[in-house]
């Protein structure tokens, strides 16, 4: 009997600065819907699913920063779509800024089953952009100014019949993220992204924006034999375009559905997670080909080292 699960993407349009979390979970509610309807076990939601992108500011107001986190997860006002996912037998991912107890700031998604548990968590790791304001950007880009680096490492979970993992954004472009998954035999990546079309520091690459986001991500799925979701906060939020590009990849590297729009828009597609091994138990079968005593720079350095190779 195959294993199937029947996932669904929920790509966001633009969440506009002032709009309520109510709004914005009454906007993720209605996909859920759609996704239970359309036969989904799971739906995945973007990164930072409440608010709108708020990393593209520069505040000095820790406060006002604060009031884009969540202090407690269901806080009320997030609740609803808790008590509506358990109401449909549905489970979902969602990705938003948590504030910890201890007073710490991390890019979050959370797993969280039918049943309205949460079965997993994962903290961002790579955090792109920088920590002080930059003027000469049009927007700012301040993730290493109001998020500490995750420290949940990149964990799998069992879950839904299969072994689950996820990631952020950003980490989707570092192979190590889905190779240290991999290696745990993962068979279902899920990340959510906030991506603007436009990267101050190489305008030149602009329009390889979504080609360069399923590139990460079909490599990614492929490399490791693993289904991948990628799911957009999309069109354009407080003047700033965003990607959209939500798609699901198979383990061949397949894209085998994706969204068309850069709005609210939910696909569906019967993942088998038994084809992972197609390509774990043969082109990417890691017990019988991987030479890990070549690899240890990939732990060794954080940086690039020169001049290492055998001078001829
Ligand atoms: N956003 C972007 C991302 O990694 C970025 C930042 C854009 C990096 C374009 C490089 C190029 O998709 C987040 N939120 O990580």
């Amino acid at each position: 009997m195959p294993r199937v699960l029947k996932l669904a993407a929920a790509q966001l349009g633009p969440i506009a600065r002032d709009e309520s979390r109510a709004s914005a979970v009454e906007r993720l509610s209605a996909m859920m819907r759609q996704a239970k309807e359309r036969g989904a076990d799971l739906v995945v939601f973007p990164e930072l699913a409440l608010t709108t992108f708020f990393p593209r500011w520069y505040f000095e107001d820790q406060a006002e920063i604060d009031s884009f986190f969540e202090r407690q997860m269901p806080g009320p006002a997030v609740q609803p779509l808790f008590d509506l996912a358990r109401q449909l037998n549905i489970g979902f991912c969602l990705g938003y800024a948590e504030l910890t107890p201890e007073g710490r700031h991390f890019n979050t998604a959370i797993l969280v089953d039918a049943g309205g548990q949460i079965v997993g968590k994962y903290r961002k790791i790579h955090l792109p952009g920088h920590t002080e304001p930059e003027p000469w950007r049009p927007f700012q880009h301040l993730e290493k100014r109001y998020f500490e680096p995750g420290d949940l490492g990149f964990p799998v979970f069992e879950a839904f019949g299969g072994r689950l993992g996820m990631c952020i954004c950003n980490d989707r472009r570092w192979p190590e993220t889905f190779r240290v998954m991999g290696l745990q035999g993962v068979e279902l990546v899920m990340l959510g992204y906030n991506t603007p079309v436009h990267y101050p520091p190489a305008p030149e690459h602009d329009h390889l924006q979504d080609f360069h986001n399923h590139l990460v991500m079909q490599a990614g799925a492929y490399q490791n034999g693993t289904w991948v979701v990628g799911v957009a906060k999309a069109g354009k939020e407080e003047n700033c375009d965003l990607i959209g590009g939500t798609c699901i990849i198979a383990p061949t590297g397949e894209i085998m559905a994706q969204c068309r729009t850069l709005e609210d828009e939910v696909i569906v597609h019967p993942c088998d997670l038994d084809r992972c091994r197609e390509i774990q138990d043969n082109v990417f079968n890691f017990g019988l080909h991987r030479e890990p005593e070549n690899y240890s720079l990939i732990t060794a350095t954080k940086g690039a080292v020169h001049g290492r190779g055998k001078k001829t």
